[in-house]
């Protein structure tokens, strides 16, 4: 999708010849899936449907864009993967929650999700509630935890829980989702999307960059860069959406298409018209693509991830 604004511009194209994106993500989303398959490896609890609703919901087809974010910013300032992989699972655990509770009937009420009913059609309501309640819960569990066993670096996953509970919060992704229901069948302004899909989606997606760069120790300059970048792509990744949700496929996506229309919301595409919101995607990208440049060619996996923000077809 939208490859043509792109193959204008040599710098993308650039990145496409030198980097095998496709492995990546591959090899990435497998250690990311084996580090949330252990979650609840060895846990003893009730036999309720709670953490087999959290982990049918949790294991689905879920790209894992905010986990591989967070991992790429922690590699492209010299960290390791392994020293950020509890941060990298806890921001799957908060976008896996914004998902099931996203999916209920008094939200979009959808009934697909990541290629299988959604988390209220294959247990209940009630059970999805509680379920998206326990991974935000466990999301916090496992950066408190991972600080705590960390003596030395406590400091900096105080830190990271900070900027995460802000971006999930009434900062961020929770009151974008308000915004989002309260503007529904109303016109808004585009300045108002802006900051509706900046709160909704956006925050998350900054945060998940700038947590993989303070674990892995950036100077402030890098965190800076990172945290514009993160910002541009996490703009890009909703206008991205908003498109999907008109001329995406359903079998590439896993649901519906067309659910934003049907529930008369302000999206980019509808206030913008598709090519304009097109072009604001890739110009978007080219400022995230701009503030990478300091890290040479590390930072090859980030330009990658960039550009598949707008060129995914799910
Ligand atoms: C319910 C508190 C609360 C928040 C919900 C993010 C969000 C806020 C709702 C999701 C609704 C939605 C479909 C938003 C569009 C952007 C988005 C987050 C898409 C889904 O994310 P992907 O594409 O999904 O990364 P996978 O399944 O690949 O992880």
């Amino acid at each position: 999708m939208r490859k043509g604004a792109l193959e204008q511009n040599p710098s993308h194209q650039k990145t496409v010849k030198t980097f095998d994106l496709e492995t990546y993500l591959k090899g990435k989303q497998q250690k990311v899936n084996a580090a949330l398959v252990k979650l609840w490896e060895d846990a003893h609890t009730p036999p309720t449907p709670l953490i087999p609703a959290m982990q049918y919901s949790l294991l689905g087809e879920g790209k894992r864009l905010r986990p591989i974010l967070c991992i790429a910013a922690c590699e492209a300032v010299g960290g390791r993967e392994a020293e950020v992989m509890p941060a990298a699972c806890a921001l799957e655990l908060i976008h896996t929650y914004s998902l099931i509770h996203d999916d209920l009937p008094a939200m979009d009420d959808d009934d697909f999700r990541r290629a299988r009913p959604t988390c209220h059609k294959a247990f209940d309501e009630a059970t999805a509630i509680l379920a998206g309640d326990a991974l935000l819960t466990a999301a916090f569990e496992a950066l408190a935890d991972a600080g705590r066993r960390e003596r030395r670096e406590t400091l900096k996953w105080l830190e990271a829980i900070y900027l995460i509970a802000r971006a999930a919060g009434c900062f961020g992704m929770v009151q974008g989702q308000m915004m989002d229901v309260s503007s529904e069948g109303k016109v808004i302004s585009l300045e108002e999307l802006k900051e509706l899909q900046q709160l909704k989606t956006g925050a998350l997606i900054e945060a998940s960059v700038r947590t993989g760069a303070l674990l892995g120790g950036g100077s402030s300059q890098e965190m800076a860069a990172l945290g514009v970048y993160g910002r541009h792509i996490g703009l890009a990744f909703q206008v991205a959406d908003d498109i999907l949700n008109v001329e995406g496929k359903p079998e590439m996506l896993g649901k519906p298409v067309g659910s934003d229309q049907a529930l008369q919301k302000a999206t980019g595409a509808s206030l913008m018209g598709l090519e304009q919101a097109k072009a604001r995607a890739a110009e978007l990208i080219d400022s995230a693509l701009e503030e990478i440049k300091i890290f040479g060619t590390k930072k090859e996996p980030l330009a990658a991830l960039a550009r598949y923000v707008i060129e995914r077809e799910k």
